[in-house]
């Protein structure tokens, strides 16, 4: 049974006060908070095991290397990945999508198409822009309706033999959509396009199967998913992890160097140059254990319950307006009450122990749909309450009538 009182026992912050109130935590968009296991693990490293990786021969380099690789393991199986070789370590979802677009320039060619989608985080539509001036390439935009969901009609219209890599998220950041992703898969699929999708707002919240999804290229991020920052996952089919050339070049990722040639080597390695986060690699396994203990149905679940009832009491608001409201959504309420800058909301519930973020949330192009200059996220996790959504709410009319 999900007991969120025996959950919240395990996050230390939860218990803060901050500016004096009891601090509700509604900013997991931007990153979740930490159980005591995962501050316990990183802790444990740095006292016990800290050293390089597959590097020495001595007891602790092992050590490190073999929990390192434990990780790898744990987070093959939670992706339902075919090789532990396809799980790449990155420094994030950022990282993950850069290396993958800066890899299509040896693929994409001019008069090519890119396609990515109205709904996307900055990290999924600047790398695809380096990467269509430097081939010549063209990015193409799926277009979304008033409710924040993907056309997808337009989306099959757009799709052609150009089409060379499709880059969606799973998730919206800035609305919650969920997107029918295996759908667009398929798509691309049939005109022979690669898809990458970037989980980084969906990794929290449900458990990737990559290869059900039949997806090409799936990243996330570590501290998204309750686990330490700084490090993240590239999931990429063994084919195209084989096709695209490396990201950086240095210690680890090569075979054999001469001055006259480099030969790489194999996978994970040729995408793991340099010391990597080692303590965050061993860490994210960790964060990802504890989440599939709490359980993913269990997640989802109640994280629905907490969306149904925080829209259901934010409606109570005059002057608001909720942005995106599709049929599909995850734990996330975007939101501006009419003749407030959210900016201001933002600053004077913080007064009241109340984070959410406000602005743009790296997704400019939702916020110039909407014709916003950004709004109020509330973005809630499994360790949140109904309670909690009281005191907010409260929090947002004490704030609209202070700026009314
Ligand atoms: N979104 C938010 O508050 P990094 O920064 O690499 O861990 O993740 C980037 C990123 C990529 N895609 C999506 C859909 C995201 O939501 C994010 C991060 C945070 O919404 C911080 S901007």
């Amino acid at each position: 049974m999900f007991d969120v009182q025996k959950v919240r026992a395990q996050f230390p912050i939860l218990s803060q006060t901050v500016n004096g109130k009891p601090l509700v935590y509604f900013d997991n968009g931007a990153t979740a908070q930490k159980p005591q296991v995962v501050i316990d693990a990183i802790s444990k490293y740095y006292s016990e095991i800290n050293a390089n990786i597959h590097r020495g021969v001595h007891t602790l380099s092992q050590l490190a290397t073999d929990a390192y690789e434990v990780s790898r393991n744990t987070i093959q199986t939670h992706l339902n990945a075919k090789y532990p070789h396809e799980i790449i370590f990155t420094s994030g979802t950022t990282q993950g999508i850069n290396l993958v677009a800066n890899g299509f320039a040896a693929i994409v060619k001019s008069g090519d198409e890119v396609m990515v989608s109205a709904l996307e985080h900055h990290s999924n539509i600047v790398p695809w822009q380096f990467l269509c001036e430097k081939t010549g390439a063209k990015l193409v935009v799926i277009p979304m309706n008033d409710k924040g969901e993907l056309i997808l009609s337009e989306y099959e219209r757009l799709l052609s033999d150009k089409t060379k890599i499709v880059a969606v998220n799973h998730i919206s950041n800035a609305l919650g959509t969920v997107n029918p992703v295996k759908y667009i898969i398929a798509k691309a699929h049939k005109v022979g396009a690669a898809v990458l999708i970037d989980g980084a707002q969906a990794t929290p919240h449900l458990r990737p199967d990559v290869q059900d999804l039949d997806c090409d290229f799936y990243v996330f991020s570590g501290h998204k998913v309750c686990g330490p920052t700084g490090v993240g996952i590239l999931y990429g089919k063994e084919s195209w992890l084989n096709q695209l050339p490396p990201y950086m070049g240095g210690g680890e990722m090569i075979k054999e160097v001469t001055f006259e040639k480099t030969t790489y080597a194999d996978l994970p390695h040729k995408f793991e140059a340099g010391t990597p986060n080692i303590a965050g690699g061993i860490v994210l396994g960790t964060a990802i254990d504890y989440l599939n203990e709490i359980g993913f149905d269990n997640i989802a679940k109640y994280e629905q319950e907490l969306l149904d009832y925080g829209t259901k009491r934010l409606l109570e608001i005059e002057g608001i307006t909720i942005y995106g409201t599709g049929e599909n959504k995850a734990s996330v309420i975007s939101f501006n009450i009419e003749g407030i800058h959210p900016y201001d909301i933002g600053t004077i519930i913080d007064k009241l122990g109340v984070a959410v973020r406000t602005g743009h949330h790296c997704a400019q192009p939702i916020m110039n749909y909407f014709n916003i200059p950004g709004t109020i996220r509330a973005s809630f996790a499994f360790y949140n309450t109904k309670e909690e959504i009281d005191i907010f709410v409260e929090a947002v009319k004490k704030a609209q009538l202070m700026l009314s």
